[in-house]
């Protein structure tokens, strides 16, 4: 597939809910998407990182900056036979997942349209549809949760995640399981605290969680493995992963018994199916994680996930959640909590133009040799 040209768009896209966590609020999704045009066909992606470095330590602008100026004259104009061919190209760069993830999952939407196969198929997914569950803000009380909570599994959801920070924790989870003693219950911590609060986890012990998302710092194993010694619950790991050699070592270590999986956050498609792999050695579970995507990079999580070890629920659920309206044409609605994976080829997306142009605030086209 030789890529010829390249189309960049910055769009905001308002979210239909204030989305609260511990490292700050989103009312708007920013993002770029990236259309990658050969022989005839296009390949789309979205980016997933957030506007500032609250996540992990990519931002918007610099993606923008990365893509436009050092990543897309790298492979424009050059032909590759598959996306390791491609990646082999960019592996040299260090970090910056989120902004090769976006170059990588746009080669492979067009790579495998070129084949007339889905994503899912090329890679060796084997479920049809994926289980899913929500992840819900830090809301302004407990009440207001328990309401999100009901009417989340009202709508058939699988499990229930709920946002934590210190002072807002355990007196939440243990009010949330009292009010529903079956459901499955998880709490994301988005790195909010440190080894000083072991006393907060070992309370939160009695609240029968499934995991505990990304208690400790962004970037960090070697603690999260003294935390998980000393409870119950699994530590999940979320940001502190962000490679296959990330998962390894975090799994050899003991810094956890889960990882949420994001495609954007770790490199992209194939850097996914790699750690799948690993934790299936290692006999732990993976689910997708999300990162409040739009329509594009939806798709693609869902195509990931229907690998055979995405068992437990991920936070894909249904695009009318987030948006009034998606950017592209497919609905993406789960139904009694199951997603389903799209059949047409690629990611089987179609773009929603007029839509897209007028959330555009900003375009670069970049080809072969120059603009
Ligand atoms: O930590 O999983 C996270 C959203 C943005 C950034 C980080 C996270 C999240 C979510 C929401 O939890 C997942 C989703 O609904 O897409
Ligand atoms: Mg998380």
């Amino acid at each position: 597939m030789k890529i010829e040209a390249a189309e960049l768009r910055l769009i905001s896209l308002p979210l239909k809910f204030r989305f609260e966590t511990s490292f700050g609020v989103q009312t708007m999704r920013h993002l770029i998407v990236v259309t990658l045009y050969g022989e005839g066909l296009e390949g789309y992606a979205e980016t997933v990182m957030e506007y500032t470095p609250h996540y992990r330590e990519e931002t918007l602008p610099g993606a923008w900056a990365l893509l436009e100026e050092l990543l897309l004259p790298k492979i424009l104009g050059r032909d590759f036979a598959n996306p390791e061919q491609l990646w082999a190209e960019i592996a040299g760069f260090r970090g910056n997942k989120m902004t090769r993830a976006a170059l990588e999952m746009a080669f492979w939407d067009i790579w495998c349209k070129s084949l007339s196969q889905p994503i899912w198929k090329v890679l060796g997914g084997v479920h049809t549809e994926i289980p899913v569950g929500i992840s819900l803000g830090i809301e302004p009380s407990i009440e207001a949760t328990l309401e999100k909570v009901g009417r989340g599994l009202a709508d058939g959801y699988k499990r229930i995640k709920l946002k934590i920070k210190p002072g807002w924790d355990v007196k939440l989870a243990l009010a949330v399981r009292e009010a529903y003693p079956e459901a499955n219950l998880t709490v994301d911590a988005n790195s909010a605290y440190s080894l000083n609060h072991i006393s907060t986890f070992k309370a939160l012990d009695a609240a029968g969680l499934d995991y505990i998302e990304q208690p400790l710092a962004f970037d960090d194993i070697v603690d999260h493995a003294r935390l998980q010694a000393a409870i119950s619950t699994s530590i999940c790991l979320d940001e502190s992963i962000t490679s296959p050699e990330d998962t390894r070592k975090a799994l050899e270590i003991g810094a956890g018994r889960v990882i949420n999986l994001k495609p954007g956050r770790v490199g992209g498609i194939l850097a996914s199916r790699k750690i799948h792999d690993i934790t299936q050695s290692y006999g732990l579970p993976v689910w997708m994680g999300g990162m409040l995507e739009a329509g594009i990079g939806r798709a693609a999580n869902i195509h990931v996930a229907s690998l055979p070890m995405f068992i437990k629920p991920g936070d894909t659920s249904s695009a009318s959640r987030y948006w009034n309206e998606d950017i592209i044409e497919e609905p993406l609605e789960s139904t009694g909590g199951m997603m389903p994976v799209p059949q047409k080829p690629g990611l089987g997306v179609t773009l929603k133009r007029d839509f897209i142009q007028s959330l555009t605030e900003k375009s670069a086209y970049v080809s072969a040799g120059g603009q």
